[in-house]
């Protein structure tokens, strides 16, 4: 196995806004007169916003035209802005920074693959975007994970094989888009949440590279 790539997800794997997504999709289901939970939350992780409404509309039996759908993404989209206008290097997930630039002096390339259309924004506002050589998010693709468009992007983007990527993900469709098209699949997360990836890690702190790929070839 040689590694010459690693694609990162953002959410969840770089930084922690996965907790603003959940704060204010619960705050539009409170709106219109519903509870939203953890377990649902699980659900909409790496999927497209517009594709995370439907499955919150339809988790409250709550049924409402296109154009609602547009205002209401929005409106979502609007407080999940306030969480993160202030954004600094204090929300980056434990060791990820460390583990990005131990990889980059080890020559491998590093790309950004994110359901979110607000990712090159986070990116940018914590000052880590000269640590990518590729960043690829919802804006970028025409669909969302579980396909692999936003990976395959990515890697050609680097200039490589996806069976020379590792691709990080903490969402089950992140690690079947990942695996459909061949990429390296790390589950960042805990194992019975991500059955999909028959590796996992709980967080960057401390980990080598190394480490992973003497794991992977087992
Ligand atoms: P936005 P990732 C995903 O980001 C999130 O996991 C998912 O919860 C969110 O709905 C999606 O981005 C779209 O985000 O509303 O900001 O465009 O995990 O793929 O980095
Ligand atoms: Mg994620």
């Amino acid at each position: 196995m040689v590694i010459k790539g690693c694609i990162f997800d953002l959410d969840g794997v770089i930084v922690d806004t996965a907790k603003y997504h959940y704060q204010s999709w619960k705050r539009l289901a409170a709106e219109l007169g519903f509870d939203f939970n953890e377990e649902v939350n699980e659900r909409l992780k790496g999927i497209s916003r517009m594709d995370s409404l439907n499955i919150v509309l339809s988790e409250g039996g709550v049924i409402v035209s296109e154009e609602e759908k547009v205002d209401l993404c929005f409106m979502k989209n609007e407080w999940y802005k306030e969480y993160i206008v202030d954004l600094d290097e204090s929300e980056l997930l434990p060791g990820v920074k460390k583990f990005i630039e131990q990889l980059r002096k080890d020559k491998i390339k590093i790309g950004l693959g994110s359901a979110s259309r607000n990712a090159k924004s986070i990116i940018k506002g914590i000052g880590i975007d000269h640590l990518f050589e590729v960043m690829i998010d919802g804006n970028d693709v025409q669909k969302s994970k579980p396909d692999p468009e936003v990976f395959l992007r990515g890697s050609t983007g680097l200039n490589l094989d996806p069976k020379n990527i590792i691709v990080f993900e903490d969402s089950r469709k992140g690690l079947e888009a990942a695996i459909s098209a061949e990429f390296i699949p790390v589950g960042v997360g805990i194992p019975e949440l991500l059955p999909e990836a028959n590796f996992h890690i709980q967080s960057f702190e401390n980990l080598s590279i190394k480490q992973i790929i003497t794991h992977l070839a087992k």
